[in-house]
């Protein structure tokens, strides 16, 4: 079988090793190449065109000489794997064939458990069918490991549907079909009239077992991958979704059918699902994790006694090793990760294949934000959750790309690394698609990350169960809501109800309050900070965006005036 050579051939290679357990194996990224480089990551443009300030873009032809000659003799004396997949189900609407070129197995074998193969599939296109073309070298290797770091770049050649990734092995800056091919979907969605996202998909189900689906939009590191984990739900994709309307009715697939997901933090407790996943005999590679001496993957936070010593990223690690500067080098990387099929999932929904994808009921838009928005709430309609959720979405940066983490960063629909076209453009397909749908889908933001001011999260990782609970209830109207300026929130006896129920936790009144407090400056400050960014470097911003935000400003300015800077949820009452 072609997987089984091409894992094989990554062990002999010593792009992988193999662990304890026979399925599984290691691989290691370079000290320098342990995340997505945003910096070196570039859109190749024509003459006369230009993607706006947020975009990082240089001179088509340029570009493209500087790929070929960091590619000329790269892949000399190596093996060039070619492979065929398809981007969403088989043979269906959402369905984007793609050429994977690489010279990594390691590349190769991550994406036989990522994507779904499509070489029969190739075969029955017809000639005209669109067609994504990846092509990847890991430039020279010492110790199998990417050696020209300095001269790591993706470049985005969308003219000729292309990506090329060279000197680099870290998966989020080779694998072609993940964040590579969404590039090009989002301006083949752009052109065709639908939405490629970096959302998960997943059913919620409520009362009855009845089964509804969101799709969530977090930065890297947000929490998205556990969120369409939680318990008593079932997930069909975890990072990549394409939005179609078919029959009037908005509809999505999972572009995938796998995880690369970040282990840091996963426990048995917390993620009873990809625990069991990660301990059993399904296909696994674990990158950036710490080895130890039994040839068993550790990673950070995974409730359990730190190892003494091991392998890692590093090279032999020992606990007070640091790097060239000083820093004290952890015994895994932050960023390390698991790669695996879904199928594995005992919570895997049923949809996942379904060729017409799964109608969408709601839409969540979610960051690491310590002191604007609320823990959960809808948007006033479609369009206010565009502009005020999506498109105001801030979060702290985190070990999914290189550079500091921590810092308050603008990331609209928690795509703006992938975004291929003007922003404003994008902001006016979002507003278009619900335009005139009599169903679309509610839109919701949550925030997992809000901080009292003594600095402590003011709600726990398990909530999650309940704000995602009460939505689905909301998608079907079984649930009030209280309407305030930046959106409608839970009724405390609602949340409590279903604390009980689901966590056998006795919601306090004293937690309600503090978490549903608007906090009426920071949420100033907020819309401020999204009006500049926009009126700066967003020149093709809608109207409309800066509208709404004038509106809920307002709103604001009101409610302050007659109740001050923090407004307890009973005053809406
Ligand atoms: C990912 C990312 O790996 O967004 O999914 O960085
Ligand atoms: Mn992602």
């Amino acid at each position: 079988m072609d997987t089984e050579y091409i894992r094989r051939t990554a062990i002999a290679r010593g792009e992988e090793t193999p662990l304890a357990n026979p399925y599984h194996t290691v691989h290691f990224d370079g000290f320098h190449d342990q995340a997505r480089d945003k910096e070196r990551t570039v859109y190749l443009v024509p003459k006369g065109e230009n993607l706006g300030d947020q975009l990082t873009q240089m001179d088509r032809e340029k570009g493209l000489e500087i790929v070929h000659d960091r590619l000329d003799g790269s892949m000399d004396n190596k093996k060039m794997v070619v492979r065929f997949f398809c981007l969403g189900p088989l043979d269906s609407p959402f369905s984007i064939p793609v050429i994977q070129i690489t010279d990594s197995f390691y590349v190769a074998h991550s994406e036989d458990l990522l994507y779904r193969r499509g070489y029969d599939y190739f075969r029955r296109l017809p000639d005209d069918k669109e067609i994504f073309r990846m092509l990847h070298s890991s430039g020279k290797l010492i110790h199998s490991v990417s050696t020209d770091w300095k001269k790591r770049g993706v470049m985005i050649d969308y003219i000729d549907n292309t990506v090329y990734s060279v000197n680099t092995q870290y998966a989020g800056n080779t694998i072609g079909l993940k964040k590579l091919a969404l590039r090009l979907a989002i301006r083949k969605a752009d052109h065709e009239g639908w939405l490629a996202e970096h959302m998960f998909l997943m059913a919620v189900h409520g009362p009855s077992n009845r089964r509804t689906y969101f799709a969530g939009a977090y930065p890297s590191g947000c929490g998205k991958t556990s969120t369409s984990m939680v318990r008593g739900n079932t997930i069909v994709g975890d990072d990549l979704t394409y939005l179609r309307i078919l029959d009037g009715k908005i509809r999505a697939v999972n572009v995938e059918r796998g995880i690369f997901g970040i282990i840091r933090s996963v426990t048995q407790k917390d993620d009873p699902v990809i625990w069991d996943v990660l301990h059993s005999n399904q296909p696994a590679i674990f990158s950036n994790v710490l080895i130890t001496g039994d040839e068993t993957p550790r990673w950070l936070e995974d409730g359990i006694e730190p190892p003494g010593s091991g392998t890692n990223f590093s090279g032999d690690w020992f606990p007070g090793k640091v790097d060239r500067n000083g820093e004290e080098i952890p015994y895994a990387h932050k960023n390390a990760r698991y790669t695996i099929g879904l199928e594995g999932l005992s919570n895997l929904d049923d949809t996942l294949d379904d060729p017409c994808g799964v109608e969408v009921g709601g839409i969540i838009y979610g960051g690491r934000d310590k002191d604007t928005w609320v823990p959960v709430q809808q948007s006033l309609d479609w369009n206010h959750g565009v502009v005020t959720m999506g498109a105001s979405l801030e979060s702290e940066s985190t070990a999914a790309t290189l550079g500091p983490s921590g810092i308050r960063n603008f990331q609209p629909f928690s795509n703006l690394d992938f975004i291929s076209i003007p922003l404003g453009k994008y902001i006016q397909n979002h507003l278009d698609f619900g335009k005139d749908n009599k169903q679309s889908p509610l839109i919701f933001s949550v925030n997992y990350f809000l901080k009292n001011d003594e600095g402590d999260f003011v709600s726990d990782k398990l909530d999650k169960t309940v704000w995602l609970k009460w939505m689905e209830l909301r998608v079907h109207g079984e649930v009030d809501a209280i309407k305030t300026p930046t959106g409608y929130i839970p009724i405390f006896e609602d949340l409590r109800e279903l604390f009980l129920f689901h966590l056998g936790k006795d919601y306090t009144r004293e937690e309600y309050n503090i978490q549903f407090t608007i906090r009426v400056p920071e949420l100033l400050e907020k819309i401020g900070r999204i009006e500049r960014i926009h009126r700066e470097t967003v020149s093709d911003t809608p109207q409309v965006l800066f509208d709404i935000l004038d509106d809920q400003r307002f709103r604001l300015l009101e409610i302050q005036k007659k109740h001050g800077d923090c407004i307890s949820p009973t005053v809406f009452v």
